[in-house]
């Protein structure tokens, strides 16, 4: 057959077939980019979901903002250890508030402290506050402060303790795995001798202000006391005047430190390895002297707490 077009026709013809090529073209990228989405789509549905995290006790209208638990109460040998300062009721006696006193003793000792709710770790921001008996900008006695996450749920400090890091971290002088053995002395009014796991040896001394029969704790049965953590550096303490010793604070991140409480960020909690881990939120606290020093006549360094709170519930005075 002939094919007999006029011009009309072969323009007519070629749009014709432009149109097809094109809506062919369309259809394709239709196509892909349907594919595409169907991808995405199904990539987001199968997504592995993520790991379970601990569960969060959430605040309600009766939670407290304290610390509302003793755990345990360790103290290492002290000048206030076996008085009223340094006892299980004034232990006790730092929760719910900040009108009570208690002393931890030289390097090492601890208290662990729970929340009737999870305190969550907003972005960004601190969380905790830790108060002590500093006096403001002369007289520090850093406390190292620990996280636990209730990870098993089972309402135990009984997880994982993560330090939070502070301004001292990786200086010099700050030691993590530190450990001190206290020996129980001869004689119950002696000083109590020390070594460490770098070679150092040293006395907590008795003074003459404080008179109990022994600064070594009633709480240890056996012959010795072994206590582990992070050793904090002595460096900002002056007693070159043996008169007029003054301690002055880290820059942030311990607990004995700032008049008005320690205010600290569950960011910066890192693991066994010194790496940061995330953390939803916590529901236990530790608090463990930091500083290993004999200040002279004004005794041993030892972390002082009044109490403890999640900064985003309590009333702050200032
Ligand atoms: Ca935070
Ligand atoms: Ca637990
Ligand atoms: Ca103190």
């Amino acid at each position: 057959m002939k094919l007999n077009l006029n011009l009309y026709q072969v323009f007519l013809l070629s749009v014709i077939i432009g149109v097809a090529l094109l809506s062919s073209c369309k259809k394709d990228v239709q196509i892909v980019e349907k594919l595409r989405v169907d991808t995405v789509i199904k990539r987001d549905t199968v997504a592995p979901p993520e790991p379970p995290g601990s569960p969060i006790r959430p605040v309600t209208a009766s939670s407290n903002p304290y610390v509302t638990a003793l755990f345990d109460f360790k103290p290492a040998p002290g000048q206030f250890i076996n008085t009223t300062l340094g006892d299980s009721t004034a232990a006790k006696g730092v929760l719910r508030g900040t009108q009570g006193l208690v002393s931890l003793g030289a390097w090492g000792g601890y208290i662990v402290l729970g929340f009737d709710h999870t305190v969550l770790n907003v972005p960004n921001a601190n969380d905790l506050i830790v108060f002590g008996n500093p006096i403001p900008n002369i007289f520090a006695e850093p406390g190292v402060i620990w996280v636990m996450d209730d990870k098993n749920g089972n309402g135990k400090p009984d997880d994982t303790w993560y330090e939070l890091k502070g301004s001292q971290f990786d200086h010099d002088g700050y030691v993590r795995n530190y450990q001190v053995t206290y020996t129980r002395p001869a004689n119950d009014a002696d000083d109590i001798p020390w070594t460490d796991n770098q070679g150092g040896a040293g006395f907590v001394k008795r003074n003459q202000y404080n008179t109990q029969p022994t600064y070594f704790p009633g709480w240890v049965n056996g012959r010795t006391l072994t206590v582990t953590g992070t050793l904090l550096p002595s460096t900002n303490i002056d007693d070159s005047n043996p008169q007029y010793i003054t301690s002055r604070p880290f820059d942030f991140g311990y607990s004995d430190s700032t008049y008005g409480g320690d205010k600290v960020d569950i960011s910066n909690a890192i693991d066994k390895d010194g790496k940061r881990v995330k953390l939803k939120g916590i529901d236990f606290i530790k608090v463990q002297t930091g500083v290993l020093y004999d200040m002279g006549w004004l005794g041993e360094q030892s972390t002082e707490v009044c109490g403890a709170a999640d900064l985003s519930i309590v009333k702050l005075d200032q």
